[in-house]
């Protein structure tokens, strides 16, 4: 296994040993899934196997768990039993969900012509992802987001920006206001929730020692010029920080949803089966941080 640091994240490359061990552990499980619901059984019986990980790998990822790394790059992963592996290398970083508005578990982040040719922005066009956190619109965002790439289409970047190294370029007035309650972040019209009455929140506060960052930029409100200013600058900032990672088929990235944002390069989908295609899982350390808002039969939480 070769480990190295990249920026802001971490690099480990699995050896092809450690990469037949990985897929030997997950060959005879078959996960499957719809739109509400998924093998339980399965889910089970991958998250018995992460102790029989390759030791080098576990200890990365529990340490990744903990650190201030941004993000945590595993390349070389074998290319089929693709959701069994999301599923048993993100076991050891946190339990996965979904909202229950948006579909499945495991979503697949692929081009889909129909869909994508509303003004928006999603996991399913092809323009420009302005740098956001994932769910900033809801009470208790992922902790980690992860992405394993089946398949990339050259120039199919994905953004990275540390938010450490983003407020290293504001003004203590501008950090202020960030962190007062007064941005609403609205719910993108794909969840079909357009009449709810969104909470204020501040986009910067801290969790564990550690700033936490929540942002989207496109359609934010603020209560105030100032704070209006502030985001903005934040956002700047964020893109002169800007790391750039182009996926290859088999590699996951394991993005800290606090302390950093992320988001995608524009890119030319080709609608086959050679399309730029991620498949993402949403991760909590702790599944009682959602309270009432937690169905854990079928791992979906409700609520904004
Ligand atoms: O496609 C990417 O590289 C990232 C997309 C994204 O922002 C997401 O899936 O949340
Ligand atoms: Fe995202």
């Amino acid at each position: 296994m070769f480990i190295e640091t990249l920026n802001s994240g971490k690099l480990v490359s699995v050896s092809p040993s450690d990469q037949q061990k990985i897929l030997t552990l997950v060959e005879s499980i078959n996960y499957f899934q719809s739109d509400k619901e998924q093998s339980e059984e399965a889910i089970n019986q991958i998250h018995l196997q992460k102790e029989n990980m390759p030791q080098a790998l576990i200890d990365n990822l529990l340490e990744f768990k903990d650190s201030d790394y941004c993000y945590l790059l595993v390349k070389n992963l074998p290319q089929t039993k693709h959701d069994e592996l999301l599923l048993l290398l993100t076991s050891l970083i946190g339990y996965p969900f979904a909202h229950v508005d948006e579909g499945k578990l495991i979503m697949a982040n692929k081009p889909i012509k129909t869909k994508g040719t509303q003004k928006t922005t999603a996991y399913f066009t092809w323009n420009k992802f302005d740098l956001h956190t994932e769910l900033p619109y809801i009470q208790t965002p992922p902790d980690f987001i992860s992405l394993y790439c089946l398949n990339n289409v050259k120039g199919g970047y994905t953004y990275l920006s540390s938010i450490e190294r983003a407020l290293n370029l504001l003004s203590s007035d501008q950090i202020e206001e960030l962190k007062k309650p007064q941005y609403t972040i609205p719910i993108p019209p794909h969840f079909g929730a357009d009449k709810i009455q969104q909470s204020k929140r501040p986009l910067l506060s801290s969790q564990k020692g550690y700033p936490s960052l929540r942002i989207r930029q496109d359609g934010l409100i603020s209560e105030t010029k100032k704070g209006e200013e502030a985001a903005q600058a934040l956002q700047s900032a964020l893109d002169m920080v800007r790391e750039a990672i182009e996926l290859e088929p088999g590699s996951l990235l394991i993005i800290n949803n606090h302390l950093s944002a992320h988001g995608r390069a524009p890119f030319t989908p080709t609608f086959n089966n050679k399309d730029r295609e991620l498949h993402r899982v949403y991760l909590i350390d702790d599944v009682n941080k959602f309270g009432k808002n937690y169905n854990a039969s079928n791992r979906r939480i409700e609520g904004f």
